[in-house]
């Protein structure tokens, strides 16, 4: 059995617009009201499924979930024709595209059961994304229904949980046991901490991860205050290397000092705030980045083209390269519909560490299957939306349509 990472991507949903739903994700608010385009939306997404398979990686995908949520309004007492603006805008969000929010994982090598476990996050701290863990439950339990995979429903939602956006995981290679990292926020000034350090401890109990090999560490206040609603705007690991900046972490020093002595293999490449400010890195997603092992070998950062576009965060990549640091190659990749919403690269992907022979291959790409779901998306997904008409019921009745299809030519008619 050969274990690798492979990154499932979420489709971006043919509802995708930009409702501004997401308190302290500073994107989401800046482009409350713009006109969306949900059709360019998952073309770029898909094309950067097909970057990634160029790379030579495995590439996994998750659909979109039904949109209108009905079952949430229903939930509510309401239904799309009568539910408010602001219910209705959290019923339509396309918001399961961010993948990494989808669930945590932690692969077999780490869990005392030899298996790869995953809980679906409750994303409770937002109502547009608190009712998404339904229909990604079900589609986790299709992809990973093999005897390899443990998979978990939420945390109860008194304890925020906002998945692999705030777990990394530190490894010699993907298939050796890692250090688990759990990041939680406090405190976030005028914006939510949406990690709570209770939900992380749930899940690395119900992981049966091994204590010494599992890390908590807080979120820097001062990273949520300034737009970092996830860890993953601030840090991202990959097997031996920790890329983040020096504001991302509460007592970094005391936590550097731990994690160096339970992880001696670690390669820390942090960016000092005098070279890269954390309003640039948040504005650019420099860190929300998929830092990747390509086949040859070479750690690679995929940073989106707002990174290329900030002066700051390019200078530094650009020293990085020329000085021989751990990371060896850049690659560039257009997301910007996404973005403007808060959502880069590494938002759009959840890593699961597996042998690809027990994933349901329903759930995993190649070109010609991308060529295949563009043709649909191409066909079917809105050009672009209005806030103002998403209770028109010709809206709705193509994003259903639209989703049927993409559903059918999947092969999963059956999800929910
Ligand atoms: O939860 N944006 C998402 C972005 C999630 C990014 N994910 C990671 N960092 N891993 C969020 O804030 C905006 C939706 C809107 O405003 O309509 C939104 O939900």
């Amino acid at each position: 059995m050969s274990l690798v990472e492979i990154n499932f991507d979420g489709l971006v949903g043919p509802s995708h617009n930009y409702g501004g739903l997401s308190l302290g994700n500073l994107a989401s608010a800046r482009n409350l009201g713009q006109l969306s385009f949900p059709r360019a939306a998952a073309l770029q997404g898909l094309e950067k499924m097909r970057a990634n398979l160029r790379l030579g990686l495995v590439q996994g995908i998750f659909l979109p979930q039904p949109r209108p949520a009905r079952a949430f309004l229903a939930e509510l007492g309401t239904a799309p024709e009568d539910a408010s603006p602001a219910l209705l805008a959290n019923a339509m969000s396309a918001s399961a595209m961010w993948a990494a929010n989808a669930a945590t994982v932690s692969p077999a090598p780490d869990t005392a059961d030899d298996r790869t476990h995953l809980t679906v996050a409750n994303l409770r701290t937002m109502a547009h994304r608190s009712h998404e863990w339904v229909a990604t439950l079900a589609q986790l339990r299709l992809a990973f229904a093999d005897p390899a995979f443990a998979v978990h429903g939420p945390v109860p939602p008194t304890f925020g949980d906002e998945g692999a956006a705030n777990h990394m995981r530190l490894a010699a290679r993907h298939d050796a046991p890692g250090l688990e990292l759990f990041v939680y926020g406090v405190t976030g000034g005028p914006f939510p901490a949406r990690q709570h350090r209770q939900a992380c401890e749930a899940i690395a109990r119900l992981h049966r991860l091994a204590p010494e090999r599992t890390l908590f560490v807080q979120q820097s206040e001062e990273a949520i205050a300034a737009g970092a609603f996830h860890n993953d705007v601030v840090a991202v690991a990959n097997e031996r290397v920790l890329f983040s900046h020096e504001l991302a972490f509460e007592g970094r020093d005391a936590f550097l000092a731990e994690l160096e002595a339970r992880f001696p293999e670690l390669e820390h490449v942090e960016v000092p705030a005098a070279e890269v400010s954390l309003e640039d890195a948040i504005r650019s997603y420099l860190f929300n980045a998929q830092l990747v092992t390509t086949p040859d070998g070479r750690t690679t950062l995929i940073v989106p083209e707002e990174a290329r576009e900030t002066p700051s965060v390019w200078g530094w990549l650009q020293r990085h390269l020329a000085g021989n640091g751990a990371i060896r190659d850049v690659r560039v990749v257009d997301v910007r519909q996404s973005m403007a919403n808060g959502g880069g690269p590494a938002c759009l992907r959840l890593r699961v560490v597996c042998d690809p022979a027990t994933v349901d291959p329903r759930f995993l790409v190649d070109e010609a299957k991308l060529d295949r779901l563009g043709e649909v998306v191409a066909r079917t997904w809105p050009e672009q939306i209005a806030v103002e008409d998403l209770g028109n019921p010709a809206l709705i009745r193509d994003v259903e349509a639209a989703r049927a299809a993409l559903m059918e030519a999947c092969g999963l008619g059956e999800l929910i």
